[in-house]
C-alpha cells in the first residue's frame, strides 16, 4: 500500500514518517514527482489548505495522499501569523531569525510580551478529489522571551512550552512528536489507518 505524504517541508515529512513508522504502508515523499508545481494555498483555513494540497497532488499522481496545513497562532497578533506561517514577513524575511525579529516588534509595539500561542496542524487524507479522514491537533504555549534551542524548525526556538518549561526547539524530535500539534493530527490517522487499511487501494 502506497501513500503520498503531500509537502514540500521535509522537516514534516521527517517528524510524520517518524510517527507513521509501524504501519505496513510505503510513504511516498513529493521528491518521487518533482515534475508537479506546488499549488497555490488559497484557503483561509488550516484544513482548507490541506484538503487543496492533498487533493491537488493525489488527483495529478493517481495515488491516495495526505497532506497537512500548519502554523503558529500569537493571540497578541490577532492570531498571526496563522495560515500565512510559512511566508510571514514576505521574502525579505524568508529566514526565520527575521520572522522572530518582526515578531517581537510587534508584540512590544502592542504591549503583548510573552503572548500566549498555540501551533495548529489539520490534516486531510484524500483518494483523488474524495475525502477520506480528516484530523486536528494544537499544541498551547507562549511567545519565550527570546529565541532558544536549535532542534526542530520553523517557530520552535521562540514557542515556550510550559509544561517543560523549554521551547518546542529544546525537545528532542521524538519528545516534540509525543506532544506537538503535528504529533497529535498524524497519530490520529495512524490509529484511523491500523483499523481500515483498506481505505489505501493496493
Ligand atoms: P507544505 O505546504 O509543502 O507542507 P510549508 O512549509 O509551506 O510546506 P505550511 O504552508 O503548512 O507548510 O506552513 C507551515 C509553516 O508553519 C511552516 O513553514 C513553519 O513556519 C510553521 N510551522 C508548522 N509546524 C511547525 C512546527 O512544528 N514547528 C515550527 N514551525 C512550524
Amino acid at each position: 500500500m502506497r501513500l503520498l505524504v503531500a509537502t514540500t517541508n521535509r522537516n514534516k515529512l521527517r517528524e510524520i514518517r517518524g510517527i507513521m513508522a509501524d504501519l505496513a504502508i510505503e510513504l511516498v515523499g513529493l521528491d518521487a514527482y518533482p515534475a508537479i508545481a506546488e499549488p497555490d494555498e488559497t484557503g483561509s483555513t488550516f484544513a482548507e489548505n490541506a484538503r487543496l494540497k492533498a487533493v491537488y497532488y493525489s488527483t495529478r499522481t493517481g495515488v491516495p495522499a495526505v497532506a497537512e496545513d500548519s502554523g503558529l497562532e500569537i493571540d497578541g497578533l490577532g492570531g498571526e501569523p496563522g495560515v500565512h506561517s510559512a511566508r510571514y514577513g514576505g521574502p525579505e524575511a524568508a529566514e526565520y531569525p527575521k520572522k522572530f525579529a518582526i515578531i517581537y516588534e510587534r508584540l512590544r509595539a502592542r504591549n503583548a510580551g510573552s503572548s500566549s500561542a498555540r501551533f495548529v496542524c489539520a490534516l486531510a487524507l484524500v483518494d483523488g478529489p474524495g475525502l477520506l479522514f480528516e484530523a486536528r491537533g494544537t499544541i498551547e504555549g507562549r511567545i519565550a522571551d527570546a529565541p532558544r534551542g536549535d532542534g526542530g524548525f520553523g517557530y520552535d526556538p521562540i514557542f515556550y512550552f510550559p509544561p517543560r518549561r523549554l521551547t518546542l526547539a529544546q525537545l528532542g524530535e521524538d519528545e516534540k512528536a509525543g506532544v506537538s500539534h503535528r504529533g497529535q493530527a498524524f497519530r490520529r490517522l495512524h490509529d484511523y489507518l491500523r483499523v481500515h487499511p483498506e481505505v489505501l487501494r493496493p
